[in-house]
């Protein structure tokens, strides 16, 4: 009934900042995906007859993928799979399904917001019982295992039918296909107040969700159009296609481009939000304004004691280093702990499990809190209706109050993508050893205050994690960050974070990139992007 294969390591097995991303036919070599899931089973310990949960965001290679886990998890001894119909999970619904039917654990099979198709992106990430991302001890033990596996256990059994949700059998292990929206639809009436919210839609309010063609297209219909009476066609772009339509489902401003022309233009609707590939993150624009993720995160902590799920208030917030220090001010307002990890939702899970942090983002359009252990496109849309339903003013309303609150940090993202990665690499290393000698002198008219390689160090676990990006500090509070992303798949990118803090309520009204234009150019002359990389401009800005 099971079958032991013989295989030789590949040596480029090592998850990146959120799970192993790889082009598609990078997977379909031979044994590629067994011995990856092998690698996973293998650095685990103690799941004979648990539960395993496997669901992804129905991109190309997911259903097949899906067929090689289930097998593999029967030959491997686990007593029962959840499945999401169609092999459909969004990454937020898995880690929710993980922790409410407690499972050991979970296979995410995503590469977010990379590109789908057959010459594109895919991905498989492992996610423990707590429903969050694998920490770096595990994945670093994946990848030692990949680097040193001879074999592979399977079993010998058909393709299941994972459309039909019920109970079915795999050599012995109970795998059920399970509804892929209804326990977090579940979830999100428990933590918002739904009547609330359609008492704001039924008064007129309008909103759009964009699903860029991925995995929450399902959820937002039956959230948004079916529970909380949005009218039909708030929902666009909602078949999740394996290769979303051909586009790049990332809700940032320039592939959501056409919403946020939409939501610029007079006759636009009152909120726009957009979310990903897998489901886990998002964008927010409100009528005639464009909310940074950074400053998102600042205003859903200032505000989240108007939802029910949180009217206890927050124990703390965290945010990933390059995001900006806006969320800092609601914390000291709020008295209560601020912690700054790395980039990697990863980097969150203990301080949540912990109980020190309530709510968390990133930068990267990620947002979420400790009702599941990834980040969470619709929470945050949800959680932004409820605000805005509660308070009963437009977003850009709740932005300038914001502002005027705490001031207004400008922060923008400038990325050089598909750079070799040798020249990045040299670009890193050569900052790195330029930081001893950057403090006390000026760039472009800004004193350096402090330069530093972002070490993080776990207050729960104790562990430490290096070279996490460097930071140059300018006095006064701005700074420039520079890291090498951990997500892309071809090449390397470079990423360049720009803030700003701006106390002035006069000086709010500017022009994002005209505000920060000193800090870019030096970054540059601190970086030598251009002598490094041949690029004179970033191929992304966000
Ligand atoms: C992943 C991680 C996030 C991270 C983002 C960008 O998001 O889960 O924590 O901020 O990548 O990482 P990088 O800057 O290394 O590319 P997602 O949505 O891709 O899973």
């Amino acid at each position: 009934m099971f079958k032991t294969v013989a295989t030789t390591p590949y040596d480029d097995q090592k998850p990146g900042t959120s799970g192993l991303r790889k082009k598609v036919p990078v997977f379909q070599q031979a044994n590629y995906v067994e011995n990856f899931i092998q690698s996973v089973f293998d650095s685990l310990e103690g799941f004979k007859g648990e539960t395993l949960v496997i669901g992804g965001d129905g991109r190309y290679y997911n259903r097949e993928v899906v067929q090689i886990a289930l097998k593999m998890a029967a030959a491997n001894g686990f007593g029962r799979v959840l499945v999401g119909q169609g092999g459909i999970l969004s990454t937020p619904a898995a880690s929710n399904v993980i922790r409410k039917y407690k499972a050991f654990g979970g296979l995410v099979l995503s590469a977010s917001h990379n590109p789908g198709g057959p010459t594109e992106d895919f991905g498989i990430k492992y996610n423990i019982g707590n429903g969050g991302p694998a920490p770096e001890k595990i994945t670093e033990a994946i990848f030692a295992r990949s680097k040193t596996i001879k074999q592979y256990v399977i079993a010998e059994a058909a393709d299941i039918d994972i459309d039909t949700i019920g109970k079915r059998d795999i050599a012995g292990m109970t795998v059920e296909i399970i509804d892929p929206v209804a326990d977090y639809a579940a979830l999100m009436e428990e933590l918002f107040d739904f009547d609330a919210i359609r008492d704001l839609i039924r008064s007129g309010f309008t909103l759009r969700f964009d699903s860029m063609h991925a995995v929450t297209g399902p959820y937002g219909k039956e959230i948004l159009e079916r529970r909380l009476g949005a009218k039909e066609g708030t929902c666009v772009n909602f078949v999740p296609l394996p290769d979303f339509g051909g586009h790049h489902p990332d809700p940032n401003l320039v592939y959501a481009k056409d919403l946020y022309d939409l939501m610029m233009s007079a006759d636009g609707p009152d909120f726009g939000a957009a979310s990903d590939g897998d489901g886990d993150r998002n964008l927010i624009i409100g009528k005639g304004i464009f909310i940074t993720p950074s400053d998102s995160l600042a205003m859903l902590a200032a505000n989240a004691h108007l939802a029910p799920g949180y009217k206890a208030g927050l124990k703390g917030i965290a945010r990933s280093m390059p995001t900006s220090g806006a969320a800092d001010r609601v914390a000291e307002k709020l008295k209560i702990g601020m912690y700054e990890t790395p980039t990697g939702w990863k980097f969150f899970g203990n301080l949540l499990d912990a109980g020190m942090a309530t709510i968390c983002g990133e930068e990267s359009a990620g947002t979420g809190s400790n009702h599941v252990r990834e980040k969470d496109g619709l929470w945050a849309v949800l959680l932004w209706l409820n605000i805005l339903a509660v308070r009963r003013v437009s977003a850009m309303q709740v932005a300038r109050e914001h502002w005027a609150t705490y001031g207004r940090n400008y922060y923008s993202r400038h990325d050089y993508e598909g750079v070799d990665s040798d020249a990045a690499n040299r670009l890193i290393d050569d900052l790195r050893g330029k930081l001893p000698t950057l403090p006390g002198t000026s760039v472009q008219g800004l004193t350096i205050a402090t330069a530093d390689d972002f070490a993080y160090h776990d207050p729960v676990d104790k562990s430490v994690s290096d070279h996490q990006g460097i930071r140059v500090l300018f006095e006064g509070g701005s700074r420039v960050v520079f890291r090498l992303s951990g997500t892309g798949t071809s090449g390397a990118t470079i990423r360049v974070y720009v803030e700003r803090y701006e106390p002035d309520p006069k000086r709010h009204d500017l022009e994002t990139q005209g505000a920060l234009a000193d800090l870019i150019r030096a970054a540059e002359d601190i970086a030598g992007i251009k002598a490094h990389t041949g690029r004179d401009k970033p191929s992304v800005i966000t």
